[in-house]
């Protein structure tokens, strides 16, 4: 296996304390609406969780995605092209990357991660399932440019950002992250992209507030991961899982709500919260289709193809790096 690694980006200090973590935290716990962004849900247990969030009957974005990619896998290949780069932004899933690398036999695969673990874990089996194709884990931050290794700079480049993640993001950031893979991928690139659909809303509501409440104990479990990792003593108890439409964004959030009034230390810092006051832990945007091609055009992508599922849950849109142009 060709093996490549940038250096990795995470600081931490002398007591091991993920800076950033730490920074995130006790400046959105100090806003007038408190917030912590979504990424610090993914510790391992986090990560678990999440899994079982996928296999959850009320959480269909995996199951359809994956059904959309194996129904339409021949002609995502044929759209595609054999002989591409295929660089997935995450550290693929262990079902989807298997799935679409089979139908459209690209040259080599690259994982962008942050987290070298995640990462060396899937190459590792996906290494195994593919023993000839040259599997290239770049360890970085994807929300940037980053530089590809020259031994690929030469083949188209197929980007993979599957699971809707890019609705976790506020549309700006959103815009800029596209932005940034365009960067990334060149000129020539495309872009296969999952995005959920805005519906329903006693669907959507179910999905995040699910009857076995895994995905409160998935929200909840930030504060356990603050408490371990940043010397705190928020009492998790005195808290629960509130899931909120909010039409204005048309995005689900997820919050922790406090159920009295709370007092609690966070890395030596003193915080308070009123009975009700909430903490904001999760932005998921739900788009029309017309809406998400208008968001991948603002990002420097132009669709060329679109994939949903009759009930019109999910939407895998295949796009082309635009060109650049000033006018009008
Ligand atoms: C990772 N992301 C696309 C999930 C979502 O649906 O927004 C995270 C999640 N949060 C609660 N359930 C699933």
């Amino acid at each position: 296996m060709d093996m490549h690694a940038d250096l990795i980006l995470v600081e931490h200090d002398k007591d091991g304390v993920d800076l950033a973590f730490r920074a995130d935290v006790l400046c959105g716990l100090s806003e007038q609406q408190k917030a912590i962004p979504a990424r610090w849900f993914y510790d391992l247990t986090g990560s678990e969780l999440f899994e079982e969030i996928t296999r959850l009957p009320e959480y269909y974005p995996t199951r359809v995605e994956t059904e959309l990619l194996e129904t339409h896998g021949t002609e995502i290949a044929r759209r595609v092209g054999p002989n591409r780069a295929v660089v997935e932004f995450g550290s693929g899933s262990s079902v989807k990357t298997p799935l679409l690398l089979r139908e459209i036999n690209p040259a080599a695969y690259l994982p962008i991660d942050i987290s070298g673990t995640f990462l060396r874990q899937s190459c590792h089996e996906l290494a195994v399932k593919f023993p000839d194709l040259p599997i290239i884990p770049v360890e970085a931050d994807f929300m940037r440019a980053v530089e590809l290794p020259a031994s690929v700079r030469d083949l188209g480049m197929l980007g993979f950002f599957p699971g809707s993640t890019i609705g976790n993001m506020v549309p700006h950031t959103a815009v800029d992250l596209l932005r940034s893979m365009r960067h990334t991928l060149g000129d020539g690139s495309q872009l296969l992209i999952g995005v959920d659909r805005a519906k329903d809303l006693g669907r959507l509501i179910a999905a995040y507030d699910d009857s076995q409440g895994v995905t409160a104990r998935f929200n909840l479990n930030l504060i356990d991961r603050i408490n371990r990792e940043l010397d705190a003593d928020i009492p998790r108890e005195r808290f629960r899982h509130v899931v909120r439409w909010n039409d204005d964004w048309s995005r689900i959030e997820m919050h922790l709500e406090a159920v009295e009034d709370l007092a609690f230390v966070v890395a030596g810092r003193d915080f308070f919260m009123r009975q009700g006051e909430t903490i904001h832990t999760e932005n998921s945007h739900k788009y029309t289709p017309n809406q998400a091609r208008l968001l991948l055009q603002a990002g420097g992508w132009t669709p060329s193809w679109q994939w949903t599922d009759a009930a019109q849950n999910f939407l895998i849109v295949l796009a082309d790096a635009s060109e650049f142009r000033s006018a009008p």
